[in-house]
């Protein structure tokens, strides 16, 4: 079906989570929605709020523009506008904005009857941000614990958070994730290589099929996992990538304040080594 007459089919009213037709349309080429709505609220406030920390820190360097959270002395409570306030406002304009983001992201599937992979996958990465910057802090007793909103303050802290911990690759889940990271390149380059060498020929060459592809890995090391199954495969792994990155980070102080390298300990505490070996 052509593009244009299959929108034509589908452009139609139905699917919405909440308010029924009220904002069941579209602007041009973008489906609104409720959350359409909700979307450009929270991020248009977000962003002005943001505009104006950049005001009161005297830079619109967009390196250096720096909204910081709070003293680790306001603990969970609210603090002054210029003292971390507007970290905070901007902080549930975010998740407002990521959150409708998902849900607009929802009502298109439901719209076009096709799974929830999509939001559901956006959904880790909002899982990631929002560990960072919300469940994190509230377990640790500050919001002063979330990170700064800032290209280079953010870099800052990410530093500053892994020193803390002595040497964060010694973190089982961080490890987790960094493989996770890697292998989803890996998937990727496997994926895009294959389907180009397959289906972008040279000028005058034939469109070679699936089976060319299948065969190619099977020939290769004498397995392919299939046209479907490498997308479940890529999905797997990126998804992997960021829950175990919330973990890695979720673990870093509620449930270990020690330097990383120790957590290893385990292993020399076993009691299967010699008597004058281990701790
Ligand atoms: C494959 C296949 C594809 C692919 C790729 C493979 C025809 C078009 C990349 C090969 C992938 C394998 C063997 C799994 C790789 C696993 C990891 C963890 C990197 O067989 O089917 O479809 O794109």
């Amino acid at each position: 079906m052509a593009l244009l007459s299959f929108e034509k089919k589908y452009r139609v009213r139905g699917g919405t989570l909440i308010g029924g037709d009220l904002f069941d349309f579209w602007v041009g080429p973008f489906y609104v929605g409720f959350f359409g709505v909700t979307t450009a609220f929270f991020a248009l406030l977000g962003t002005i709020l943001i505009l104006w920390g950049a005001a009161d820190q005297g830079t619109f360097n967009p390196w250096l523009i720096n909204i910081a959270p709070p003293d680790l002395s306001y603990g969970l409570g609210m603090a002054p506008l210029m003292e971390g306030g507007l970290w905070q406002i901007i902080t549930i304009c975010a998740t407002g904005a990521f959150l409708s983001w998902a849900l607009r992201e929802v009502e298109i599937c439901r719209k076009l009857g096709i799974g929830y992979h999509v939001p559901f996958a956006f959904g880790v990465a909002i899982f990631a941000y929002v560990t960072l910057v919300i469940f994190r802090p509230l377990l640790m007793g500050a919001w002063g614990h979330g990170f700064p909103y800032g290209i280079f303050s953010h870099l800052d802290w990410v530093s500053n958070t892994g020193y803390a911990y002595l040497h964060f690759h010694y973190n089982p889940a961080h490890m987790l994730a960094v493989t996770f990271f890697f292998t989803t390149t890996l998937a990727l380059a496997l994926h895009g290589g294959l389907i180009l060498s397959a289906a972008n020929p040279e000028k005058g060459e034939e469109m070679k099929t699936p089976d060319h592809e299948d065969t190619f890995f099977r020939d290769f090391i004498g397995y392919s996992v299939g046209t479907l199954g490498i997308h479940r495969v890529g999905l797997l792994l990126a998804l992997n990538a960021g829950f175990w990155s919330a973990i890695c980070i979720i673990i870093s102080g509620p449930v270990w304040t020690k330097g990383w390298p120790e957590w290893w300990n385990w292993w020399l505490e076993l009691p299967i080594w010699g008597a004058n070996v281990g701790m």
